[in-house]
C-alpha cells in the first residue's frame, strides 16, 4: 500500500482516503447491501463496545442482535428513502443492559446502506435552537465586510461547540491558505494572519470536502478499527466512505495533527460556486466529543455562510472601489491646483501611491525620478525604464512577476516583483510606476522559523515548515496580482495627467500668440 512507501509531497495526492477500510472507534459501523439489506461489513470494535462477535450480525435476522424488533421494522421502512444525505435517529441498543444511548446516522452510497452508531455526547443541548439561529443569521446578514462576516461565523461556531480554537482558513488561487478570522482561548498563541502551503491539504481531500461538508475527529490518538467483511463483498476494494461520519482519517493527517498539538478537530467546508473557498477549522487540545446535532448546527452555519459569501465579497469590492475613486478625485484636485503636475502627485496626501494598494510608487518625468514608499533604487528604476522603452509598446503595462520577463527583476523581489507602468503621453521615457514586493516576503508562514525535519526512514516530518519550502519555489518572485479596478485607476490617472498637460500647453500656446 501507499503507506508502506515514504510519503512525499508528490505522492500525497494519491492516498485513497475515501476507502481506508477502517473507522474511528468512538462509534461503530455496519454496511448493509442496499438490495438484500443483509449486513455486508461490520466494524471490528463491535466486540469491544458491545461485547459480542460482529459475525453474529450475519444472517437475515442480523440487525435483531442489536435492536429491538420494532426498531428493526422501523429502520427497514426508512431504508428505501435513504440517499447520500444523512438521516439521524436516536436508538437504544438491545438486549444488553447498561449500554449507552446511541445515535444512528444512516445514508446510502456505493451500493450500500451505511449505519453509523455514535454514542451520545454528555455535554451540550441536543435540540435545534431557533432563537440562536435567528440571532446568528441576523448577525451574519449585518456584517459589512468579509472579515467581520468571518469573525461572526467563528464566534458562533465556538459558542456552539466550545472548541479551544475556531478559525477560518481561506484559500488563495494557488490553493495556499490564510487564517483570516479566529476565536480562541485567550491563553493560546493566535494563528490569525498565518499562511499555510497548498500541499497541507492534497487534491483528493479537497475534492472529497466538496461532497462532504463536515469532518470530525473527536480523538486524534485513536487506533483505527477495521471494517470487516461478513460475507463476500461485491467490490474488490473497501467501500467508499466519502459520506461516512466515522471514516478513519489519513494517517499522514493524523501525524500532522499530533505535530500541531491538536487532540480533536472539526472541519467544515466553505463553498462558493462549487469551489472550496475556505474552511472553518476547529481544534481542541484534549479529546472532545461534540454531538451530531451540534455539528449539524455548525454545518448549517457554514452553508448559510457559503450562500451569503458572494454578496459580502461584493460589499468589500464596492467599498474598495469607492475608496479608490474618492482618493483619485482628491489626487486630481492636487494635480489641477498645482502649477507643476509632478508636485501635485506627491506633495499632499493622498499621493500617487495612496490611490490603491501598493507598497511604493515612482514619478519618472523629464530625467527626474521621485520615489514614494518602498521602491527599487534609483539605478534599478533607470534600468527598469530602459527595459520598458525597449520592450513595452503599450501605454499601460502590468505584471505580478517581472523576474519571469527579465532576469534583472530577480534583484527587485523585496520591492518590485510586480509593478504597473503608465507611460506619460507625449513624453517618451516618462512613466508613473506602482510597485508591489514578492508575496513570500509579505506573509507570515506557519512554521517559518522551525527547522525542517526528516524522520529516520526518510519520510518527511509533517509540519507546515516542510511544505513551506516546496511551496516557496512556486511563488518566488511573484507579487500579489493587480486587480482590474487598480489597472483601470492607473489608466485614468495617466489620461488625467495627459489632459492637464495638454490644457497647460494650450494655455501657454494661446498666451504666446
Ligand atoms: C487534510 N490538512 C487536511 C485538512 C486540513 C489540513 C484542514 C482537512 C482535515 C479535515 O477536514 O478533517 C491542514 N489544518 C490544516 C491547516 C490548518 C489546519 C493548514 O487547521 C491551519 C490552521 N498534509 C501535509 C502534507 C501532506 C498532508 C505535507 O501537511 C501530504 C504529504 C496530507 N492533509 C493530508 C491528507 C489529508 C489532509 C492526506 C486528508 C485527511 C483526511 O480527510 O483523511
Amino acid at each position: 500500500s501507499l503507506l508502506d512507501q515514504p510519503i512525499t509531497l508528490s505522492n500525497c495526492d494519491r492516498e485513497p482516503i475515501h476507502i481506508p477500510g477502517s473507522i474511528q472507534p468512538y462509534g461503530f459501523m455496519l454496511c448493509l447491501d442496499e438490495v438484500s439489506h443483509q449486513v455486508v461489513y461490520a466494524s471490528e470494535n463491535i466486540q469491544a463496545l458491545l461485547g459480542f462477535d460482529p459475525a453474529e450480525l450475519t444472517g437475515a435476522e442480523g440487525l435483531s442482535r442489536l435492536l429491538a424488533p420494532e426498531r428493526v421494522a422501523e429502520l427497514a421502512k426508512a431504508f428505501p428513502t435513504l440517499t447520500e444525505a444523512h438521516l439521524l435517529l436516536g436508538v437504544r441498543l438491545e438486549p444488553v443492559a447498561g449500554q449507552p444511548f446511541y445515535k444512528l446516522i444512516m445514508h446510502r452510497y456505493d451500493g450500500l446502506l451505511w449505519l453509523e452508531f455514535e454514542p451520545v455526547a454528555e455535554q451540550g443541548p441536543a435540540s435545534l435552537d431557533l432563537p440562536f439561529l435567528n440571532a446568528a443569521l441576523s448577525q451574519m446578514l449585518s456584517a459589512g465586510s468579509v472579515v467581520d462576516f468571518c469573525q461572526y461565523a467563528v464566534e458562533q461556531v465556538r459558542g456552539i461547540t466550545g472548541f479551544d480554537r475556531v478559525a477560518i482558513y481561506r484559500f488563495a488561487p494557488d490553493e495556499s491558505g490564510e487564517i483570516i478570522a479566529e476565536a480562541c482561548r485567550p491563553d493560546l498563541a493566535p494563528w490569525l494572519g498565518l499562511h499555510y502551503p497548498a500541499s497541507d491539504i492534497p487534491q483528493q481531500a479537497r475534492a472529497m470536502y466538496l461532497k462532504n461538508w463536515l469532518r470530525f475527529i473527536p480523538d486524534a490518538s485513536y487506533v483505527p478499527a477495521r471494517l470487516v467483511p461478513l460475507r463476500p463483498p461485491r467490490a474488490s476494494r473497501p467501500p467508499d466512505m466519502t459520506y461516512a461520519v466515522l471514516r478513519s482519517v489519513s494517517p499522514i493527517h493524523i501525524q500532522y495533527l499530533h505535530n500541531m498539538g491538536s487532540a480533536a478537530t472539526m472541519t467544515i467546508s466553505l463553498i462558493q460556486d462549487d469551489k472550496l473557498w475556505g474552511m472553518i477549522t476547529c481544534h481542541h487540545l484534549t479529546p472532545r466529543l461534540v454531538s451530531y446535532e451540534l455539528r449539524d448546527l455548525c454545518q448549517f452555519i457554514a452553508k448559510t455562510f457559503s450562500a451569503l459569501l458572494t454578496s459580502k465579497e461584493k460589499q468589500d469590492e464596492q467599498a474598495y472601489q469607492l475608496q479608490v475613486r474618492e482618493r483619485q478625485a482628491r489626487l486630481f484636485e492636487h494635480v489641477s491646483t498645482t502649477s507643476n503636475f509632478v508636485e501635485g502627485l506627491y506633495r499632499k496626501t493622498p499621493t500617487l501611491m495612496d490611490v490603491f494598494d501598493c507598497s511604493g510608487a515612482a514619478i519618472c518625468f523629464d530625467e527626474e525620478i521621485i520615489i514614494l514608499g518602498t521602491t527599487p533604487s534609483q539605478p534599478q528604476i533607470e534600468e527598469l525604464l530602459a527595459w520598458l522603452q525597449a520592450n513595452v509598446p503599450q501605454d499601460i503595462f502590468y505584471t505580478d512577476s517581472y523576474a519571469s520577463l527579465n532576469p534583472a527583476g530577480l534583484a527587485l523581489r523585496g520591492s518590485a516583483s510586480g509593478f504597473i507602468a503608465a507611460s506619460l503621453a507625449e513624453a517618451p521615457g516618462s512613466y508613473l510606476l506602482w510597485f508591489r514586493p514578492e508575496v513570500v516576503q509579505t506573509v507570515t508562514w506557519a512554521g517559518q522559523n522551525e527547522k525542517p525535519q526528516h524522520l529516520e526512514d526518510g519520510q518527511i516530518f509533517l509540519s507546515p515548515r516542510q511544505s513551506f519550502e516546496a511551496w516557496k519555489q512556486f511563488v518566488e518572485n511573484t507579487s500579489a496580482p493587480w486587480k482590474p479596478l487598480e489597472i483601470k485607476a492607473a489608466q485614468e490617472i495617466r489620461l488625467h495627467i495627459s489632459d492637464v498637460r495638454l490644457k497647460v500647453f494650450n494655455e501657454l500656446h494661446a498666451r504666446a500668440q
